[in-house]
């Protein structure tokens, strides 16, 4: 065993660990597998004769891979993982290989702190019941029938006591039963959506296919740390990039491990002022002529007075703004370096090169769009973009990259999986939201009426002060919220640990009657909660087809029969569906098996031409027959029973093919045949669109072009006194990056992994020693809303005056001192309402001091949370 596994293994040694792994190995007929790392070796060798099977086992959480992951299972337990080995290798057509995560979800699935029984928190009655105990009362082991009696009960008795209205969650089942409250914004994509929308008319947009990305001479990466994530092939398909000649910049306030793998240029920003660096950048090229001009002129509009779109002001002219005709303040980049940090001279070489380099690709992720008021990053971003002319060309493109495991694809999707064939769910209080909508993403209609939803940021003053702001001018409306609905349906929560203000969201949670969850451990929301529900992993259940890159699919299957008393949420919503008086057959007309072969059945591959799609899957009658399924035979490219037992499709690529895809190249070529589906039918730097969707949320305005506003707790809220430099309460600006060890909060639990990455907090190593610091020392970190005590690791990877934090560690509050000893970033970032709803955690500020307490021990040696 190596010692890494060796001493991960020790710590679950402790009497409780031991107590739940007995527990395990009496009451389930399978072992978990990683009790097998315990066995006698010679057990495991003489397991290995009986009849094996590698199967695709689901990894299915939200970092985007999507990546191929097999395992062993033996006699129904699981003794070993692997990765894809569908194909041999190569750059053109890699492997769909996972990372470290993935690799340790058996230390996830067969976990001793799995949940295993449902669950009521003992004081808990309807209604209420010691509300203040929630997240310290203890746990009481209830059956199934009592459970589901409870949670029908209090359902019933919210709904008729006190409306739909009184309900925040997003289920198939509440939306059949009236429907709930929703929680909108964004969560993940910060900024980018309605930019991305109103000014390029596109909801999503791609990036060249991956295989033209070798065709770039500069790839600029703004604010993305594709390295950690992006994991699955992007960083790889980058490296391809860079060997066939691109030179990689990257924009960030930290050289992160992607700076150190992929850049030949890192250009420190500070968070939050990336709008001032892009506009420092766009006056160089202004002064200098260097602009794309025949481009700007052809394909967009409000560049300078005399490409205005109409009805707008000539004077709000982008140009104009930048050169500080009428405000009297020219966004030289002296001017940006004083707010950006960037050095003037740095800041006109990067200019020079972004205007002079082609074909170049700029693009950016997602993090310099979570800060307060984003979208003014994601204007200067795309203008700036546009007016190096870099669009709808070989090597060419300027884009956010669309969710993580996007990245360095972009292009056409060559293979899809069908629908499952369940008809979909429309919420009655938030018709704009179907069924399944993931949470992140959610930026729906603001203008409809009939949608009745709250901001993330302001769930909790609503459920606390009883009313909150209805979009489309309906100002602050009143609210009496009973019960949070955290039954999982497919996507996150964004509640407590995910969601600005966590110590808000405890006195919120501690205010309502009820809180029902369904989980595979005790997350956060679980702790909280009233009733959980333990529900199967995706291990446990009937196989999914999973999409991540536009090129693969996944088919998983199941890998165990459920562990203890694990049950699938739609075997939950049935049965909760009879105590409701609600038809199950209605809610989940069809099977699950019947919704995989469904999908299996729809599943299209493009054709050779890349011009159409066409069936992927051959399903003969006796398939139908073995499955026991309806459906019609179809003649596809590969058999049913091949493409389950391979678990994978992927279509493979060569620089000759013909699926390739130049982004927007007909539009480049002639706009005015070509229009693109903005209002003017042009790339918009001036976009009315915008500040009329912005203002329609009712949160914060936003000017039609990209201007700088210092935005709330930036970099100039860590003075007290600006003009002589003085540094005020808060001095330190906080970044919230997502992190190795965990998907968001999920493998938070995984001791392996909390060893291989401890959540320490990253500070400049001169700030540090400035403070008397060591490597190593627990520190307090302390914001306006909370505090965190963890081991400070000085570097000369970050910015001076900006430190780092991974997002997702399981908050462990200490009510007494207000401590929340893991380190969980939302205890820290401020709940603030802004434009779309995009949750600005990057733009957060902190003091930080010596802890006086006791220094921690590292978090994979802490317990584990199990209950029974
Ligand atoms: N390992 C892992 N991978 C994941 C996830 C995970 O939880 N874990 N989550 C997935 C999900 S859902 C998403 S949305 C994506 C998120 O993907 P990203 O948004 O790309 O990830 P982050 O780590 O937040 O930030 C990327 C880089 O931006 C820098 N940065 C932060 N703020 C600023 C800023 O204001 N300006 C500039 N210029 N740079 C800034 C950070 O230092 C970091 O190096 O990741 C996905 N991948
Ligand atoms: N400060 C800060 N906060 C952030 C971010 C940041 O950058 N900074 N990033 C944000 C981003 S980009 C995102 S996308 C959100 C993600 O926010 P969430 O979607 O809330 O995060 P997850 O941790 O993925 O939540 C998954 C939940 O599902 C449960 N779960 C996992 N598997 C199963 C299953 O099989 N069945 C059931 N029933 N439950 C399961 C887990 O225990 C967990 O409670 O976080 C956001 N939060
Ligand atoms: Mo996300």
């Amino acid at each position: 065993m190596s010692n890494f596994l060796k001493k991960a293994m020790d710590h679950k040694m402790s009497r409780k660990a031991f107590l739940g792994w007995s527990a395990a190995l009496t009451t389930a007929a399978v072992v978990p597998t990683y009790g097998l790392t315990k066995v006698d070796s010679k057990v495991a060798a003489a397991k290995l004769n009986q009849e094996e099977k590698w199967v695709t086992a689901a990894c299915w959480h939200n970092c985007g891979g999507r990546c191929v992951n097999k395992a062993l299972v033996v006699d129904g337990v699981v003794i070993r993982q692997k990765t894809d080995d569908t194909h041999e290798d190569s750059p053109d057509y890699p492997q769909q290989r996972g990372c470290h995560r993935g690799r340790s979800q058996r230390h996830q699935v067969f976990g001793a702190d799995r949940l295993k029984y449902p669950m009521k928190r003992k004081h808990w009655e309807p209604g209420g019941g010691k509300k203040e105990l929630r997240g310290k009362d203890e746990w009481v082991r209830i059956s199934w029938d009592e459970a589901l009696d409870l949670v029908a009960t209090e359902l019933k008795r919210v709904k008729e006591k006190h409306g739909n209205k009184s309900i925040i969650g997003t289920s198939r089942l509440l939306n059949f039963y009236g429907g709930a409250m929703v929680r909108w914004g964004s969560s993940s994509s910060g900024a980018w959506g309605v930019p991305q929308e109103t000014m390029t008319g596109f909801m999503s947009w791609k990036g060249n296919d991956r295989l033209d990305w070798r065709n770039a001479k500069l790839i600029v990466m703004w604010g993305s740390n594709p390295t950690r994530s992006n994991l699955g092939n992007p960083s790889y398909n980058l490296l391809q990039a860079k060997k066939a000649g691109a030179k990689f910049i990257f924009v960030d306030p930290s050289v992160s491990p992607s700076v150190k793998t992929l850049a030949d240029k890192h250009i420190p920003c500070r968070p939050g002022t990336d709008t001032a660096l892009l506009l420092g950048m766009a006056y160089y090229m202004i002064e200098n002529n260097l602009q794309d001009q025949d481009f700007l002129d052809r394909c967009t509009v409000g560049f300078d007075q005399d490409h205005m779109p109409e009805g707008a002001d000539p004077k709000e002219n982008f140009k104009d703004y930048v050169l500080g005709t009428y405000d009297g303040v020219p966004k030289t980049p002296e001017w940006a370096s004083e707010i950006c940090g960037t050095d003037p001279k740095v800041i006109k070489e990067f200019a020079h090169e972004i205007a002079t380099t082609k074909p170049m690709i700029f693009t950016s992720s997602f993090a310099p769009a979570r800060t307060y008021r984003g979208q003014q990053f994601c204007q200067a971003f795309l203008t700036v973009g546009w007016m190096t002319g870099n669009v709808g060309k070989p090597g060419a493109g300027v884009f956010t990259m669309n969710y993580a495991s996007k990245q360095s694809y972009g292009g056409k999707t060559l293979v899809r999986g069908g629908g499952t064939g369940l008809p979909d769910a429309v919420n009655p209080l938030f018709p704009d939201a179907t069924y399944g909508a993931y949470d992140g993403y959610r930026w729906e209609n603001p203008t409809n009426l009939e949608a009745h939803g709250i901001a993330y940021c302001e769930t909790y003053d609503a459920i606390l002060n009883g009313e909150y702001t209805a979009t489309a001018g309906r100002g602050k409306v009143p609210c009496d919220i009973r019960m949070l609905w955290l039954v999982r349906d497919g996507s996150g929560y964004n509640y407590l640990n995910q969601s600005s203000d966590i110590n808000k969201g405890i006195k919120a949670f501690r205010k309502v009657d009820s809180i029902i969850t369904n989980d595979i451990v005790l997350s956060t929301i679980s702790k909280y909660a009233d009733i959980v529900l333990p529900a199967t992993t995706e291990w446990e259940k009937e196989g999914k087809i999973y999409s991540g890159n536009p090129e693969a699919i996944v088919i998983t299957q199941k890998v165990v029969d459920p562990l203890f008393e694990a049950k699938t949420e739609e075997w939950m919503d049935r049965e909760l569906a009879k105590r409701l008086g609600l038809n199950p057959a209605e809610i989940y007309p069809i099977t699950e098996k019947q919704q995989l072969f469904n999908s299996l059945a729809g599943a299209e591959i493009i054709t050779e031409d890349g011009e159409n799609y066409v069936p992927l899957v051959t399903i003969t009658e006796k398939d139908i027959k073995k499955w026991g399924v309806d459906g019609k035979p179809q003649k596809g490219k590969i058999s049913l029973d091949e493409i389950v037992e391979q678990g994978a499709y992927q279509v493979p690529r060569s620089p000759n093919d013909k699926l390739g895809e130049i982004e927007c190249e007909a539009f480049v070529k002639d706009p005015e045949a070509n229009p693109i589906p903005t209002k003017s039918g042009k790339f918009e730097i001036h976009c009315q669109a915008l500040v009329e969707k912005i203002a329609a949320y009712g949160l914060t305005t936003i000017a039609p072009i990209a201007k700088y506003e210092p935005p709330m707790d930036g970099y100039e809220a860590t003075f007290s006194d600006w003009k002589n430099k003085k540094k005020g309460k808060y001095p330190f600006q906080l970044v919230t990056i997502h992190y190795g060890r965990r998907s968001h909060s999920v493998f938070d639990n995984v001791p392996q992994l909390r060893e291989a990455y401890p959540q320490e907090f990253f500070m400049n190593k001169r700030d540090g020693e400035a403070l008397g610091f060591k490597d190593g020392d627990t520190v307090l970190i302390e914001s306006s809303v909370g505090k965190v005590i963890r081991p400070v690791a000085l570097t000369e990877t970050c910015m001076p005056g900006v430190v780092f934090l991974g997002e997702g560690a399981w908050v462990e509050l200490d009510e007494k001192t207000g401590i929340d000893k893991a380190g969980a970033t939302n205890s820290l970032c401020p709940a603030r309402l802004s434009g779309q709803g995009e949750e600005p955690w990057n733009t957060t500020i902190v003091r930080v001091e010596k802890y006086k307490g006791e220094p921690l021990k590292p978090d994979w040696q802490w317990e584990q949370r199990i209950i029974f």
